[in-house]
């Protein structure tokens, strides 16, 4: 039996501050309806897909701040998007600010089935930015200001023929996640990100931003044998321009398919699954190759230790 799976990575354009959910979720539609015609199975939507990237901002007012956040999944405007993707036959992976009952928040990914069915939840592990406002930047990234780190960590879950893992924005910088998934034999990573172009701790990096995506995601998906597919909200939003190249990688860690705007596209991908043994088997058949004896520090210690 066949495992490809045909997927979109739905890249979205900017979001505007005060555009409501409504708009937001037309776009969706939108992308979901193309994605459909197209014969996709899975459709990955970006990271915070639903409104503004609003961790640029210091929020005082909290109920400001709540207005960004879902406190129910699906909700009244996201309703539309969960029947529509089950009407097409169509699974999605969907990235969102969620706010629990007991008022904890998390950067999160949602994977819903064809049939409708709730997947799997991940949030986000690697929340990157700052706490404080740092006035002398031209935006703020304070998503450690407004999200936990997810405590469940990474997961994989059986899905679309194969094995599905998530990771959100950030994480894709790191090898650990795609490492963890790994051993959790990941076939399929889904990922969505919001990255500005300009790093202010570093603006020699901004040139660099689509360059250092693309390596990450490539190595990671060929050191563990794995598909990744990437969606961006890219485009100049509220001032501030983020990339956008979303893409699909193979786990020979080549690109396949990748978008050339900056705004609402689908880009398409046939991911045939069985092509991760090619990897997983041979040059990275961890059973036989890993040498765990010397990865100790990985897990033993957060930061670099270098020699007297
Ligand atoms: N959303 C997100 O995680 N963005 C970060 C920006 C760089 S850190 C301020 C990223 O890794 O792309």
């Amino acid at each position: 039996m066949s495992r490809v799976v045909t997927v979109a990575a739905a890249q979205l354009g900017p979001v505007g501050r005060d555009e409501p959910r409504s708009s937001v979720v037309a776009r969706l539609l939108a992308l979901l309806r193309e994605a459909a015609a197209e014969g996709c199975e899975l459709v990955v939507f970006p990271e915070l897909a639903l409104t503004t990237f609003f961790p640029r901002w210091h929020i005082e007012d909290p109920e400001e701040l709540d207005a960004f956040f879902e406190a129910e999944m699906p909700g009244p405007s996201t309703r539309p998007l969960f029947d529509e993707a089950r009407e097409l036959g169509v699974g999605f992976s969907l990235g969102y600010a969620e706010l629990t009952e007991d008022r904890h928040r998390y950067n999160t990914q949602l994977l819903v089935a064809p049939d409708g069915r709730f997947l799997a939840k991940y949030r986000k592990v690697h929340v990157p930015g700052h706490e404080e406002p740092e006035p002398w930047r031209p935006f703020q990234h304070l998503e450690r200001r407004y999200f936990e780190p997810g405590p469940q960590g990474f997961g994989t879950w059986r899905a679309f023929g194969g094995v599905v893992g998530m990771m959100i924005c950030n994480d894709r910088r790191w090898p650990e996640t795609y490492r963890v998934m790994g051993l959790l034999g990941v076939e399929l990573i889904l990922c969505g990100y919001n990255t500005p172009l300009h790093y202010a701790p570093d603006p020699s990096q901004d040139v660099l931003q689509g360059f250092h995506s693309a390596l990450v995601m490539q190595a990671g998906a060929y050191q563990n044998g794995t598909w990744v597919v990437a969606s961006a909200k890219g485009g100049v939003e509220e001032g501030v321009d983020s990339l956008a190249q979303s893409c699909v990688i193979a786990p020979s860690g080549q690109i396949v398919a990748q978008a050339y705007t900056a705004g609402d596209e689908l880009v398409v991908a046939h991911c045939d699954l069985d092509w991760c043994d090619r990897y997983k088997k041979t040059l990275f058949d961890f059973e036989r190759y890993r040498m765990i004896e010397h990865y100790g520090p990985i897990t033993a210690q957060r930061g670099a230790t270098p020699p007297q």
